[in-house]
């Protein structure tokens, strides 16, 4: 694993922290080293060919599934990954949990896909339930890239920079109408290693494969925890490698007291990224997430 710096255990800067209000994300270049990203590849290729045997990938050969740590164990080290971890507590404090995360593969796709209109704000219903606007932050989620995505064409993720303080787009009557990018659509390119730092508003969309290269990426949703997760974590104390996880491991998916007050975050002390943080001197008053 590549060495955590002095930086990598520090806020995000002012200058990064004003980018990602900008444009709704930042690239991180080069979190993972080359046995990392072959460690998680060879992962979700062993989980891909299980997926395949089961009958369960899409016609097109691809595989989109959820629950990205229950899926595929070896994958919970990315949760707190120390080239990505103070991304996330930076931008939303120490009461967070994964809510929402999946494992993907998609291979090249052999002739032409049925258009689907794919553009989206993550967290479905908040978008509609919220009434503010520009809709509030609320989770930030993470995707690391196991596969050479440095050229479009790839299924890169598609966004447009600065929209998450959009609260609509145009759109077609029905999803399977074709239309085009909204204007200043971008696809995000990255070698294997980057992870891709977003806000959840900012408007993405996946794109087709055509390429001869299959792309690999695992996605990673944090919100606080006072939000339902939606990933399977239910029954995750029981697993054989559960012990093995460390305590913020362990918070972000779900171990840490689930329900009840302490699961809403009222007791600061007994949470182990708030303890984590406190025990670094990275809580700030100034910030209303990180309030000692
Ligand atoms: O696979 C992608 O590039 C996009 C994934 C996505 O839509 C999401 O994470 O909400």
């Amino acid at each position: 694993m590549t060495a955590a710096t002095k930086a990598d255990v520090a806020p995000l800067t002012p200058e990064q922290r004003a980018d990602f209000d900008r444009d709704g994300y930042l690239m991180i270049r080069g979190a993972l080293d080359s046995d990392e990203t072959a460690r998680y590849s060879a992962a979700l290729d062993r989980v891909y060919e299980e997926e395949k045997a089961a009958g369960r990938l899409s016609p097109e050969g691809s595989m989109h599934k959820l629950s990205a740590a229950t899926s595929v164990p070896e994958m919970a080290e990315l949760l707190n990954h120390p080239k990505t971890f103070h991304y996330v507590w930076s931008m939303i404090g120490w009461n967070f949990h994964v809510y929402h995360s999946h494992v993907d593969v998609h291979p090249p796709i052999e002739g032409k896909r049925p258009f689907r209109f794919e553009w989206h704000q993550d967290g479905g219903r908040q978008n509609r339930e919220i009434e503010t606007d520009p809709r509030p932050m609320l989770s930030v989620k993470l995707a690391y890239f196991f596969s050479d995505l440095s050229e479009p064409g790839r299924g890169n993720t598609k966004i447009v920079p600065g929209s998450h303080k959009w609260n609509r787009i145009d759109g077609p009557p029905r999803r399977d109408v074709e239309w085009p990018d909204p204007p200043g659509a971008i696809e995000v390119t990255g070698e294997a290693g980057d992870v891709l730092f977003f806000d959840r508003r900012i408007w993405h969309a996946r794109s087709d494969n055509y390429s001869d290269v299959t792309r690999r990426v695992a996605f990673f949703g944090f919100t606080p925890r006072w939000i339902r997760a939606r990933d399977e974590v239910e029954d995750l104390p029981n697993r054989s490698w559960w012990n093995d996880l460390d305590p913020v491991q362990q918070q972000l998916l779900g171990g840490c007291a689930p329900t009840g007050d302490h699961g809403w975050g009222h007791y600061p002390d007994q949470t182990p990224v708030y303890q984590w943080l406190a025990e670094r001197d990275l809580l700030d008053p100034e910030y209303p997430p990180l309030k000692p």
